[in-house]
């Protein structure tokens, strides 16, 4: 038996539970058919009748089931059974989609195989989807194409299951060899001519029986539960790049995925569009056009020199502009770190703009317009390195020395199990003379990342540094004066913070009482999470997200005013 590289899950019955004919089963007994009825009239029809046809791709979906209703009049005649005035297949299928759901053991599996360097592929008789549930088709097709290697559906083929021309067509696709190949279908018939041809099939009548020979074959375990595995991470070359001009020589570059209402991430410092690889998927599977921003300064967008680019007010009419040139009326914004203080001065100022509001980390820090920024900073010696960020050149060049040790320090996770402080000591900095002083030459790599990743970061800052993500601290007190002009304004749309246990410079405590100025506040909290919460718990974080996003999309939000 050859090593195997190759996987082939079939759709209905095996990636998408109940199958198609759990649904017939399911029709015949809410319309009192007798069992098997509508089984028999698909197999009446035989392998040219019109479901055939339409998986063939010869007939789209209406038809087949114009000339499959008079089929069922037929046999019913034939036969003797009644049926109700209102029948057609129509109903079956619409059921179909309501019931059905992705079998979330099968995908996992499916996406540990494809993360362990095997070729996944979906193999499915299918048909051309013009009736009234065809937005869910499209939705299933979109979310396929993104976990699998290849989606095989038999009506852009012009052949179908158990055709063996079909299995050949799925070997040469994917460059696979019979022997190096595995193909996973609830039809026994569909099976055997894949078998004969040399490859390892299994039959999947109980999912978890199926899933333990996929694993005895592949030799790949499967995570017991499910968030034990991360989540699909965007990648850079196959995620879909954007770019937007704000003004003359300024241009801010996005990542985007999905559709629906659209969500803004920003990230914070020192990162990228990048540290919400593991959110982009997730919530554009959940039904949101999702744009995560190079943040000015950061990766592909912009770095002009200018501190005074980088004043709240400046980056928040930047955001402006962008949804403006995009022509988005509403977002919802999701900041962590500095983009966490952006966007609650998006909700403060732009409330038009802001659909809702959620900051990871970072709470709402009101301006108290007694007491400049610069003051209350020096006032709190975790925040010590910012005093150190204020000089201009003297932090770029420590940060940007080297680049790949300056990563590794930074994205460290509150449980690494080696000898380096777990995070760099952001108090009595400027007395040290430095951020990484005292810290040796080598760092070993944070589990939070792999090497690729810590690459990618890298790779980001050689294009344009430090400069612009270190402007960011350098208006405080400019900053003030414009929140302080909105001491005493309330944030009113839906909000959520979520706050990290772990995290040593944005404290959970430092949240407290920010009821007062957002009374519609939602919390979350991730008790075993340090800084970098998008990649350190990014199971946990997703599950946040899409659960409230959820809540404010479906209802509207009792104003406490
Ligand atoms: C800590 C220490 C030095 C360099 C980088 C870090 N975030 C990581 C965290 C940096 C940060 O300073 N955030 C701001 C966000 C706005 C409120 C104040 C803190």
């Amino acid at each position: 038996m050859g090593r195997k590289r190759f996987v082939l899950f079939d759709l209905g019955g095996v990636l998408l539970t109940p199958g198609p004919q759990a649904a017939l089963q399911r029709l015949e007994l809410s319309l009192r058919l007798p069992g098997g009825f509508l089984q028999n009239v698909f197999a009446k029809t035989g392998s040219d009748g019109p479901f055939a046809q339409a998986e063939r791709g010869q007939i789209p979906f209406s038809q087949f089931v114009t000339e499959m209703n008079k089929e069922c009049k037929t046999l019913a005649d034939e036969s003797g059974v009644t049926l109700p005035d209102s029948f057609s297949l129509d109903q079956a299928f619409n059921s179909m989609y309501e019931t059905s759901g992705v079998n979330k053991p099968v995908l996992n599996a499916a996406l540990t195989l494809r993360s362990n360097g095997f070729k996944t592929c979906v193999l499915t008789n299918n048909w051309v989807d013009d009736g009234p549930g065809r937005h869910h088709t499209a939705e299933l097709l979109a979310l396929l194409n993104q976990h699998f290697d290849l989606v095989i559906e038999s009506c852009r083929v012009g052949m179908r299951k158990p055709e063996t021309r079909i299995y050949e067509y799925a070997l040469k696709m994917l460059k696979a060899e019979p022997n190096e190949t595995i193909f996973l279908d609830d039809i026994g018939a569909n099976l055997k001519p894949a078998r004969d041809l040399g490859i390892s099939t299994v039959l999947v009548r109980d999912t978890e029986k199926a899933l333990k020979e996929l694993e005895q074959l592949s030799g790949v375990q499967f995570a017991e539960k499910e968030e034990e595995a991360l989540p699909t991470a965007a990648h850079p070359d196959t995620a879909p790049h954007g770019f937007v001009t704000i003004k003359p020589g300024v241009r801010l570059h996005y990542v985007e995925m999905g559709n629906g209402p659209v969500i803004c991430l920003c990230h914070g410092f020192p990162e990228s569009w990048y540290s919400w690889r593991y959110q982009l998927p997730a919530l554009a599977e959940a039904g949101y056009r999702v744009i995560a921003l190079d943040m000015k300064g950061y990766g592909d967008s912009s770095a002009p020199q200018d501190i005074e680019e980088y004043s709240q007010q400046e980056l928040c009419k930047d955001l402006v502009i962008f949804l403006d040139k995009l022509s988005i009326s509403q977002a919802t914004f999701i900041g962590h770190d500095w983009g966490g203080a952006l966007v609650w001065n998006m909700a403060l100022f732009y409330p038009e703009r802001v659909r809702a509001v959620a900051s990871l980390n970072t709470p709402f820090f009101p301006a108290d317009p007694e007491v400049r920024a610069s003051e209350r900073v020096k006032s709190n010696p975790l925040f010590d390195y910012q005093i150190y960020f204020q000089e201009p050149g003297v932090a770029e060049a420590e940060l940007e020395k080297n680049l790949q040790r300056t990563f590794k320090i930074f994205f460290r996770g509150p449980g690494e199990k080696d000898k380096l402080p777990p995070f760099i000591g952001t108090s009595g900095v400027c007395e040290r003379g430095g951020l990484f002083v005292g810290l040796p030459e080598e760092i070993p790599l944070s589990k939070i990342l792999s090497e690729s990743e810590l690459q990618f970061y890298v790779t980001q800052f050689k294009k344009s540094g430090f400069r612009g993500p270190l402007n960011w601290y350098r208006n405080m007190d400019k900053t003030w004066e414009w929140a302080a002009t909105a001491h005493n304004w309330k944030i009113l749309v839906p909000s959520l913070m979520v706050t990290a246990g772990k995290d040593p410079v944005l404290l959970p405590v430092m949240t407290t009482g920010m009821e007062k100025r957002i009374p519609n506040l939602t919390r979350e909290h991730i008790e075993v999470c340090g800084h970098w919460t998008q990649m350190e718990r990014p199971a946990a974080l997703n599950e946040i997200l899409v659960k409230w996003l959820g809540e404010i999309h479906t209802s509207s939000v009792p104003s406490k005013l």
